[in-house]
């Protein structure tokens, strides 16, 4: 396969218009994608009140292809009732992500028991009943509930509460899988755990650092704006262990130069080592104390902990910093002389940076480096972790986390005149532990692909086949539902945003809340997800619930509740009257003054970690997404910008096949610490460093290990070590 030389551009426009023909033609595809929803796949602000294509800025047309595919996607037809006499769970476990999800979308509640042995649609009322019944058979923390950041923030709001106050607090969401590390170190840093900027920020930025992600494939709307940054003579520094495409040359489809003759995007791209990140951001702060760039007055009157960091930035060794970065010290020089220069600096991260065991001290070390220079708390510069799903900020806000913020409890539980239940909760990998031990019965997944987006898939199978009962609502079917089948495992069809009877509203990862019209259903059968938790919440707790559940039907009663509970979310109870979006307050730094207890920020000091070693035939793996996937769901085999036509391979540097003496004759086996893949094809790959190597998610997670920050418990997805045989 022929790899392109830009990212985005007329294989972009060419895709649009075949994505048309498969939703029905343009005009219908055009409508669905201009309505007034909030994009459904990733949290870089698109639609709401605007309308649909239009970003916060109120800048049209912004499209890319992952909002058309998942548009797509729930365009799709039923899958027919015969699909399941037909397709067993051995049979769909033959099927590949792709296959799943080009099913259909799903439409009636099914029903698998070992009895049954396939999936059996049954009524709404018998789910009902049959999952209320189970809860209460068992005591709520034998329990737990997963929520991926694709559903609205009034079913998150709503499923949270009603766990609590089914006595749990075993509520996570799939954060702890993906940002949980920048929340975790943000906060540690600002005292807030999400952006400090807003999108009008970047408009005034001179330099975009962009560490550890690949936005031309997965934020593909950031594009324009570094291609901006660049037209006005900024610098946009690329740090990443693999040269992407279109981080290089990406041609913006709704700007006509661009289109036609490509923009250039990085001005200095940096490679370092998978898991380099650390060394390398320390050896920049080095350098910019040590050329006496860095702000001293602002430092000693915003920040706390400088004459510690200014002690180990300067008895940091250079020999240390290289090598553990595997940066030159040349490199690390001209980053830091352009960092210097510039006025209004933004960075910005994503997986490369937290998929670490070191996570969260990565985004501490962006943090330091920020501070050093006073890019935090003033408008134009500062801190920007990319979210990914597309409401996943929201949730998290709302009350989706093991343990609430100390004022939603409180407020919840005098709202409601409940109390709640006190015990720690427990995160997304602790659920799986407990699932596998067998002490935890009972799962719930709002949205999302649990056993699919888990490290150690054997282990994740195991784990959640030894539930009595697993009840999952998805639109369409992805690998969970062939591979973690429970003992009873229900599956509930929901309808997408778009598709909702009354309006929902979303969290952008610029702290914007926007209301979502929702849409007429498209098909027969899928429920909207708040009726379906409400159903359940009734059927559980009963007539004498302190809250009335019936009346949580109602998206406008959620969202009175989430004003009165949530601070800073006021302005939601009248959203849907005054369709008038908002920033969430407090969440923006642009003063000097932090939202910690003293009003400072925190600097931080780190011991270097060691590069994984590549002795012995080893090589450090990075599990990543091609540009046909979002997540798990899978839409294309190919790998557009990377040139990559199949997704079993494994990307390898042509140096590091020869220094392990393999041939592209023959397939390979590739192992790693939890299990090995057999028949993977070596993809000759010279734009990664060698000694990295890179392999695709989900199919990958048979060798991802289930080793975890210790302080986000975010697994080390992009630090696997890995051997190579030939078959
Ligand atoms: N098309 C598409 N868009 C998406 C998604 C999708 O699956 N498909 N998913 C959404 C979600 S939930 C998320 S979280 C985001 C994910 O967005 P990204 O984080 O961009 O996605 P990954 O493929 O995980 O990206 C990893 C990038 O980090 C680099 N990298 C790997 N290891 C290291 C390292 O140690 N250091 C550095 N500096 N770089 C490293 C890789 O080379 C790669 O370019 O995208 C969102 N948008
Ligand atoms: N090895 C490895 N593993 C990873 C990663 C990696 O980079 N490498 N990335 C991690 C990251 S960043 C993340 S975020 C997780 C992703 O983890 P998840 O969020 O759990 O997984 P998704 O694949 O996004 O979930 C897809 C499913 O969501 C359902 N869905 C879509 N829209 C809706 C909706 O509106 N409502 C409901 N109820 N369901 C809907 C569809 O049925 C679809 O099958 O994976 C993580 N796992
Ligand atoms: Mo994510």
């Amino acid at each position: 396969m022929k790899k392109v030389r830009t990212g985005g551009g007329w294989p972009a426009v060419a895709y649009t218009f075949r994505k048309a023909k498969e939703a029905g033609g343009l005009l219908k595809l055009w409508h669905a994608m201009r309505s007034k929803n909030a994009c459904k796949t990733c949290a870089l602000g698109m639609g709401g009140q605007r309308g649909g294509m239009v970003n916060e800025l109120g800048h049209f047309p912004e499209v890319c292809k992952k909002s058309l595919q998942a548009m797509v996607a729930d365009m799709q037809g039923a899958i027919s009732p015969e699909f399941w006499n037909q397709y067993t769970p051995e049979k769909l476990q033959r099927l590949s992500p792709r296959e799943l999800e080009n099913c259909g979308r799903l439409t009636q509640p099914l029903l698998y028991t070992p009895q049954l042995q396939r999936f059996q649609p049954i009524s709404w009322d018998e789910v009902y009943k049959r999952i209320s019944q189970k809860l209460r058979e068992l005591a709520a923390d034998e329990t737990f509930w997963y929520f991926s950041g694709r559903s609205s923030n009034e079913a998150g709001f709503l499923l949270q509460m009603f766990a609590r106050l089914y006595g749990t607090n075993n509520v996570n969401n799939c954060s702890y899988y993906c940002h949980q590390a920048s929340g975790v170190g943000l906060t540690s840093v600002t005292g807030s755990g999400t952006a400090t900027i807003l999108l009008e920020d970047l408009d005034h930025a001179d330099l975009v650092f962009v560490i550890g992600g690949n936005p031309a494939s997965n934020h593909p709307r950031l594009m324009r704006t570094l291609m901006q940054v660049r037209r006005r003579g900024g610098e946009v520094i690329v740090i990443n262990p693999i040269v992407e495409t279109g981080l290089v040359n990406f041609s913006v489809p709704s700007d006509p130069q661009s289109l036609l003759f490509g923009s250039k995007i990085a001005s200095l791209y940096v490679q370092p080592h998978i898991g380099g990140d650390l060394a390398l951001l320390t050896g920049i702060a080095k350098r910019i104390v040590e050329l006496g760039h860095h702000d001293l007055p602002f430092l000693e009157s915003a920040c706390n902990g400088w004459p510690e960091l200014s002690t180990q930035l300067e008895e940091a060794s250079w020999e240390e910093i290289i090598e553990k970065s595997g940066v030159p010290k040349e490199q690390i020089d001209a980053l830091a002389e352009k960092y210097a220069q510039s006025k209004n600096a933004v960075f910005s991260w994503t997986m490369g940076i937290t998929h670490h065991v070191h996570g969260v001290q990565n985004v501490q070390a962006i943090g330091n480096l920020a501070l050093l220079r006073g890019m935090v708390g003033r408008p134009g510069a500062g801190l920007m972790p990319i979210r990914g799903h597309s409401n996943v900020q929201g949730i998290g806000s709302v009350g989706v986390t093991p343990k609430l913020k100390d004022a939603i409890f409180d407020r919840l539980q005098d709202h409601f005149g409940v109390s709640l239940p006190t015990t720690t909760g427990l995160d997304t990998m602790e659920c799986m532990e407990d699932a596998a031990s067998g002490k935890l019965k009972f799962g719930f997944c709002l949205g999302g692909n649990l056993y699919g987006s888990n490290p150690d898939a054997k282990f994740a199978e195991r784990a959640l086949k030894n539930l009595d009962m697993l009840v999952y609502l998805n639109t369409t079917l992805n690998t969970g539902h062939a591979f973690a089948l429970a003992r009873e495992t229900i599956i509930l069809p929901v309808l997408a945003r778009d598709e909702e009877p009354q309006p929902t509203t979303q969290e952008s990862m610029f702290n914007l809340i926007r209301l979502s019209d929702g849409g007429p259903q498209r098909l027969e059968g899928p429920r909207s997800e708040v009726e379906v938790i409400a159903k359940i919440a009734d059927y559980t707790l009963g007539d004498d619930s302190p809250v009335d559940w019936k009346s949580m039907h109602d998206t406008g009663r959620i969202r009175e509740a989430i004003a009165a509970i949530v601070p800073g979310f006021e302005k939601i109870a009248t959203i849907a009257d005054t369709k008038e979006e908002f920033q969430i307050d407090g969440r923006t730094i642009h003063e000097p003054r932090f939202p910690t207890p003293d009003g400072r920020a925190q600097l931080h000091c780190h011991t270097l970690p060691k590069l994984a070693s590549t002795e012995d035939r080893k090589l450090r793996l990075m599990t990543i997404r091609s540009e046909g996937q979002f997540n798990t769901v899978v839409y294309e085999e190919i790998d557009l910008y990377r040139g990559v036509p199949r997704r079993d391979v494994v990307l390898i540097h042509p140096d590091d096949i020869k220094r392990l003496g393999l041939d592209l004759s023959s397939t390979v086996t590739v192992s790693g610490p939890a299990g090995t893949l057999s028949g993977i094809t070596l993809h000759p790959f010279k734009e990664i460093r060698p000694g990295n190597t890179a392999m695709y998610f989900p199919e990958a997670n048979v060798l991802v290990s289930r080793q975890l920050d210790p302080v986000s418990k975010t697994p080390a997805f992009k630090s696997v070590l890995v051997t190579i045989e030939a078959d």
